[in-house]
């Protein structure tokens, strides 16, 4: 009699905890953690707030998106690695992280190889875009859902001194990100490349650990670089595109519906940042002069050709697949 009572017991509180609500966070929501080195105030930190309220409305209580900035969760060019664990679901990833991995795609990574960014869309959006992502993917195991434009890459000097050619370059401790593609980058742009975290730009500027970093113009006004810099060189020398990329695993593991939710979230917060980015690129330089700073064009042509034949006679340029820099090139 007591053992059928307790039986009965626990079969009933069974029952019970089947039928019981569980609370909010618990509910079968899609976790979204999203890792990002950029600061709160650039164009590709908001955008993540537009993915996060584009799936609240059009997915309502179905995702718990986590945004952390200023890579508070990894940092920067270890999410792919974190992605591969499943630690981490989503990230907007660099050219340069997916050549460690796809090596065809350190095309990207070359600088002057992309004219401008209508080139960029034209270039990711169509059957080059195509082809190159079915690789991330392969090797990889991410999903790119859109790319975004980042900027134009320009050098900046915490010193003036006249830039012309990449040789006026020379001795020029020059940040880049740390990663040999990134620092390849910047040798072939005539300096002396120097491996540092976005975060820790801002005072090895002030203090001078470093005299000069790379970045898109709305970057230097987002993280405030301005703050310590004399001058902007207008090298143009790389037309940067990032990725919002999600990992197979969590992408695999979504209903159509809930992919096709996420897909147009992710292409939300591209069209935000594209256009943002695009127009404030525009009227930065204005904006840099009235704080002081002095902006110089050098020979564009000279840079271009010192790192064309940088990167053809490279590991890179000889991992790229037959014809694909003329097919590139090609595209109107
Ligand atoms: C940077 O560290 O210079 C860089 O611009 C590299 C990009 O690939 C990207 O990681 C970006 O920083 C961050 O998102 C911060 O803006």
């Amino acid at each position: 009699m007591t053992r059928l009572l307790s039986r009965r017991w626990w079969l009933a509180l069974a029952a019970a905890l089947a039928l019981a609500p569980l609370p909010a966070s618990a509910q079968n929501k899609v976790l979204l953690r999203v890792s990002t080195p950029a600061v709160a105030d650039d164009w590709h930190g908001k955008m993540w707030t537009v993915f996060k309220e584009a799936l609240e409305k059009s997915a309502p209580g179905e995702f718990d998106v986590q945004v952390n900035l200023n890579a508070a969760l990894f940092k920067q060019g270890a999410e792919p690695a974190a992605m591969a664990r499943g630690n981490l679901e989503l990230a907007a990833i660099s050219a340069f992280d997916i050549a460690k991995l796809v090596p065809e795609f350190s095309i990207f990574t070359s600088g002057y190889v992309i004219r401008d960014p209508a080139h960029l869309q034209k270039v990711f959006n169509g059957p080059i875009g195509d082809e190159m992502f079915k690789l991330v993917a392969d090797k990889m195991d991410v999903t790119v859902l859109s790319p975004i434009y980042l900027g134009t890459r320009q050098v900046t000097l915490r010193d003036q001194r006249p830039v012309k050619t990449p040789a006026d370059l020379k001795g020029v401790k020059l940040r880049m990100p740390a990663s040999k593609e990134w620092l390849f980058l910047g040798e072939a742009l005539g300096a002396s490349a120097t491996p540092l975290a976005f975060g820790e730009v801002y005072l090895g500027l002030k203090t001078g650990t470093i005299d000069g970093q790379d970045n898109p113009l709305p970057t230097v006004r987002a993280a405030k670089f301005y703050e310590v810099t004399k001058q902007i060189v207008l090298t143009q020398h790389l037309v940067d595109g990032i990725f919002i990329a999600v990992s197979n695993k969590a992408w695999k593991a979504m209903s159509p519906a809930q992919q096709q939710k996420v897909k147009a979230a992710a292409q939300a917060a591209a069209r935000f940042n594209d256009e943002n980015r695009l127009k404030e690129e525009g009227q930065l330089v204005d904006f840099f002069k009235q704080q002081g700073l002095t902006v110089t064009t050098p020979d564009v042509e000279a840079f271009r050709r010192t790192v064309q034949q940088a990167y053809a006679a490279s590991e890179y340029g000889k991992s790229w697949p037959k014809g694909l820099l003329d097919r590139i090139g090609a595209v109107k």
